[in-house]
């Protein structure tokens, strides 16, 4: 099963949003496999944005991320990575379709509320860095046949 890996950043935590977005992706039928709310540290921040490092606005998406807590998850589901970027919007809110998180709920792309995994292959990288395998729940419910086709 398709696994993508989720951050509620610290202004969704600050705004009260978290609830909102775990009760969008699971209406939209993603199963939760692990979550955690936590103060990040810089070596955490460093290495989830390390693809970014030099940029000119790195410095602040780094201290952005350590401002508050996060809320981090790995869900799945059947194209679990491209309907959570869905659910999120563009990176820009401006940009973001209307209905979704960061269009329904931001403005500045330095207060875009969530990270998404942008690839499969980056889903599984970045479950790895935030969760240890005996934190990622391996369950059923009652109405994945519903939500999932197979
Ligand atoms: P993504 O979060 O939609 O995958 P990325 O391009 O990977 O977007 O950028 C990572 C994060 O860095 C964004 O979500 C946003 O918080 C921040 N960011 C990206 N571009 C800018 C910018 O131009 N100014 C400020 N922050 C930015
Ligand atoms: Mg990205």
């Amino acid at each position: 099963m398709e696994r993508t890996f989720v951050l509620v950043k610290p202004d969704g935590v600050q705004r009260t949003l978290v609830g909102e977005i775990i009760s969008r992706l699971e209406r939209r039928g993603l199963r939760l496999v692990a979550a955690k709310f936590m103060q990040v540290g810089r070596d955490l921040a460093e290495t989830h944005y390390a693809i970014h490092k030099g940029k000119p606005f790195y410095e602040g998406l780094i201290a952005y991320i350590l401002s508050a807590p996060v809320m981090a998850m790995v869900w799945e589901g059947p194209n679990a990575v491209a309907a959570v970027r869905q659910t999120m919007g563009s990176t820009r809110p401006t940009e973001a379709a209307p209905g979704s998180v960061r269009h329904d709920f931001g403005l500045e792309v330095g207060r875009n509320l969530t990270h998404a995994s942008d690839s499969i292959e980056n889903g599984e990288m970045e479950v790895a860095l935030w969760f240890k395998k005996e934190e990622l729940v391996d369950w059923q419910r009652d109405v994945d046949r519903w939500a999932f086709e197979n």
